[in-house]
């Protein structure tokens, strides 16, 4: 049985959401805890990121044991509790899955450099490197010991890439899945997993080529064929996505087509890129509206077309707040906000919320270097630095740009520290809690508007099963959609800025019925103005 397309996703990163203990660190009670705000929201999934034992070097990306719980977060029992507690309140786990790389403390690395050759060849290792660039800085090899040989680190220098075309590899691989299959889990999100699958022969990446040479490779969907059968593909329901770098339309229809039997659904990142000044992330730029809203379109319908299915989102724990990106968010916050998730919710995919998101957070204002963690952002500075920006505009670029601005404490009441711990939290919590948190949010438009959208997902087919077609193409403020099924018709029209926009409306939908829309009083007229922001649906 393939998922459930009405369900919508929730993203807990546990190290900021809720701190039980003191020490600064969420941790799975304190999710346990929330799991009423949660039903209260109406999500169906949380997608928790990693919390297994990690030298933390990459927080929880840089896995060491794979099946066991790291006790910064709790225990394995605080594991099974959740698990349980989650169900009665009608929410089933989706837990992450970093198969593409594992921490060099893990024990096969440290066997492996300890000269076990059965350890080695679950490694990457050459005698000659390529010119790879690792994505946290440099260069994406580095000496394996004292061998003279070179091991693969497409990210972190602590994090190895493991060798997918090794068989045993790909056991062990399947092992962890079904370790937490076995737990009840039924969900999972694969990381970067559209990288595990390298070439026999590594090559220097063609300079011309926006696509690194290990992405997308045609083994990458022979392995996913392999992990699908040897794993959640026995379940019934559940759900799966996959973390896609760099990819292309044809690629994701193959990835998450029902009939190719590997994913249920994809990211992408294209649409979080038109904010990069020539495709590089460490630069400030306002976002592109034309680029955009024809990614939006090629998209939708490429996928629409190819029977593909796309995870839908705005935010996650690797990128800073949209509404920071995306919205005039000092004049408009609310309508920004309730504008970004309808763009999103009323489209063809699933609906990924990020937490906070239903609330309206925004980045954190931090006011030194001092104050970040993240090891991609502490190494971008430093090559900034490097390439000859002051350390006024590395800065500047950081504070726009860092993972940090979504890692931030969850802002649950005004009290010290958000509400997130009662110690010292181990990022400081952003500067806007006193007036944004949970509890204030209680009398705002946010978290009920995201309420609304969440139900109408689960009553109309038309949004969880409609197809995706482009409307309006030609505005230049409006990002405009339909959908369709069975002859039912839904248009959505989302104004990206703080001026007015008009649009034409066709004779049949002044006559339609507005579904939802983030102002009052609206009239269906042949000129519709929509305000700063506005969002607005009408069904048909
Ligand atoms: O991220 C994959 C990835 O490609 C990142 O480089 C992402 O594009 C970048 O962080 C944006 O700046 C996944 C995880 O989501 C991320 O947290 C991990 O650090 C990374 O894999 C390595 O496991």
């Amino acid at each position: 049985m393939t998922f459930d397309k009405r369900q919508v996703v929730y993203q807990i990163y546990p190290k900021s959401y809720k701190d039980t203990t003191g020490n600064g660190v969420g941790d799975l009670r304190g999710i346990i805890e929330k799991l009423p705000y949660l039903q209260e929201l109406g999500v169906d999934v949380i997608w928790l990121n990693p919390f297994y034992p990690s030298p933390q070097r990459d927080n929880g990306y840089d896995i060491s044991d794979y099946t066991a719980v790291n006790p910064l977060f709790g225990t394995m029992a605080d594991f099974e509790e959740l698990t349980q507690a989650a169900k009665k309140h009608g929410i089933e786990l989706m837990l992450d899955m970093v198969l593409n790389h594992c921490s060099t403390e893990h024990e096969w690395f440290q066997r492996a450099l300890a000269g076990d050759k059965y350890y080695q060849d679950f490694f990457i290792l050459r005698d000659q490197p390529t010119d790879w660039v690792s994505k946290f800085g440099g260069n994406a090899w580095a000496p394996f010991g004292d061998t003279g040989l070179y091991y693969l680190h497409l990210f972190d220098v602590t994090q190895a890439d493991l060798n997918w075309r090794n068989p045993h590899v790909r056991e062990e691989m399947f092992k962890v899945v079904n370790f937490w299959r076995e737990k009840g889990v039924k969900g999972f999100r694969f990381d970067v997993i559209n990288l595990i699958g390298k070439d026999e022969a590594l090559e220097d990446c063609p300079i011309s080529d926006g696509k690194p040479a290990y992405t997308d490779r045609p083994i990458n969907h022979d392995y996913l064929k392999m992990l699908n059968q040897a794993t959640f593909g026995q379940d019934q329901g559940g759900m799966t996505v996959g973390e896609m770098s760099f990819t292309t339309i044809p690629n994701c229809v193959q990835y998450s087509n029902p009939a190719s039997q590997e994913l249920d659904m994809v990211f992408n990142f294209h649409h979080l890129k038109v904010d990069y000044e020539d495709g590089q992330k460490w630069t400030v730029k306002a976002f592109d509206f034309e680029e955009l809203k024809n990614l939006f379109h090629t998209w939708g319908e490429g996928m629409s077309a190819g029977n593909g299915w796309s995870a839908l989102f705005w935010n996650n724990h690797d990128q800073p707040r949209a509404l920071n990106r995306f919205v005039d968010v000092k004049n408009f916050r609310a309508e920004g906000a309730t504008m970004l998730a309808a763009a999103i919710h009323l489209s063809r995919g699933t609906p990924y919320i990020y937490m906070g998101e239903e609330i309206g957070m925004i980045d954190p204002d931090f006011e030194s270097m001092a104050d970040y963690v993240d090891v991609e952002s502490i190494n971008a500075y430093q090559e900034l630095l490097a390439s000859g920006k002051s350390e006024k505009e590395a800065f500047a670029i950081i504070q726009t740009k860092s993972r940090d601005n979504s890692r931030t404490p969850m802002q649950w009441d005004g009290s010290e520290h958000a509400g997130f711990t009662t110690g010292t939290p181990w990022l400081k919590a952003g500067q806007s809690y006193p007036e944004i948190n949970v509890e204030k949010e209680k009398s705002g438009k946010i978290f009920r508007f995201y309420q609304e959208l969440i139900a109408l997902r689960k009553n109309l087919p038309l949004i969880a099963e409609g197809d995706y077609q482009a409307a309006f193409q030609d505005s230049d403020k409006v990002y405009a959609f339909e959908r369709q099924l069975d002859g039912q018709k839904l248009l959505v029209l989302n104004n990206f800025f703080s001026q007015e926009a008009t649009i034409q409306l066709p004779a049949d939908y002044q006559t339609g019925q507005v579904l939802i829309t983030n102002y009052d009083g609206v009239e269906l007229a042949e000129h519709l103005v929509l305000k700063p922001y506005q969002t607005l649906a009408i069904v048909l």
